[in-house]
C-alpha cells in the first residue's frame, strides 16, 4: 500500500497526489500538522531527515522530495512511459522543468504565497517579480505548443502546475498570461485531475 505524507497547503504534496490521482493508484493520505511542527518531531524525521513532506512509503521505498516521488512513481507505475519519455532528449527536457518547479517556482510564486498565507519572512516583491519572469517565459513556451514538453502532457505540467493555480494566493496575477491560463485549464482535463484546495481525505470521510 502506499501512504503519502502531506500537508493541504503544501503545492509540493499536491504535485505527487496529482500524480497518484491521474495514475490511478489506490493510496492512503497521512496528514502531517505542519503548524503544530509535526514534521519536525523525531518520528517523522526517520522518514524525512530535512522535515519536510511530502514522503512517500510505497511497501519499503521511503522516498520524499516532491519531483523524485514524481520520477518514481513515472517509472515505476506508468508502463506507457508518457509522463517521463524514454527519448533520452525529451526526458531531458522534463527534468530541466522539474528544476525549475524545484528553484524558480519555488522562490518566485511559493515564496509569494508564503508570505501571504502565513506571514513568512520572505521578500514579497522580490518573489512577486520571479514569478512574473517565470510566468512570462512559460507563456512564451506555451506559445509553442499545448504542453511544456512534447505532444502529451508530462511530469513537467504536473510540477509546474500545483504553485501556478494557486500564484493569486501569493499576489500575483495570471491574467496578463493568456497561454499559462488556457494550460491551467488543459490540465485540469487530465483524467483523475484533483485540485489541491480539496480537503485530505481523512477529513473528507
Ligand atoms: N525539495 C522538497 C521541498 C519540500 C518542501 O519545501 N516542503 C514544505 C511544504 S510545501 C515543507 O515541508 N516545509 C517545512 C520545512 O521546510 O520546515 C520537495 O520538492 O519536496
Amino acid at each position: 500500500m502506499i501512504t503519502l505524507y502531506t500537508h493541504e497547503i503544501s503545492g509540493h504534496s499536491h504535485r505527487a497526489r496529482l500524480l497518484l490521482d491521474i495514475l490511478g493508484l489506490e493510496y492512503q493520505i497521512e496528514r502531517v500538522d505542519l503548524m503544530a511542527g509535526e514534521h519536525k518531531q523525531p518520528e517523522f524525521l526517520t522518514l524525512n531527515p530535512f522535515g519536510q513532506v511530502p514522503v512517500l512509503v510505497d511497501d519499503e521505498v521511503v522516498l520524499s522530495d516532491s519531483t523524485a516521488i514524481l520520477v518514481y512513481l513515472a517509472l515505476r507505475y506508468d508502463a506507457q512511459r508518457q509522463w517521463l519519455p524514454r527519448d533520452p532528449l525529451q526526458a531531458a527536457r522534463v527534468q530541466r522543468w522539474l528544476s525549475v518547479a524545484s528553484n524558480e517556482v519555488v522562490r518566485g510564486p511559493g515564496n509569494a504565497r508564503l508570505v501571504k498565507l502565513l506571514g513568512a519572512g520572505h521578500d514579497l516583491e522580490k518573489a512577486q517579480q520571479m514569478a512574473a519572469r517565470l510566468y512570462t517565459l512559460l507563456d512564451q513556451t506555451l506559445e509553442q505548443g499545448q504542453w511544456l514538453v512534447g505532444d502529451d502532457p508530462t511530469l513537467a505540467d504536473i510540477a509546474i502546475y500545483s504553485y501556478t493555480a494557486v500564484a493569486h494566493e501569493g499576489g500575483v496575477d495570471l491574467a496578463p498570461y493568456p497561454n499559462v491560463l488556457a494550460w491551467l485549464e488543459r490540465v485540469r482535463d487530465i483524467n483523475g485531475f484533483t485540485e489541491m484546495t480539496i480537503q485530505p481525505r481523512e477529513e473528507a470521510a
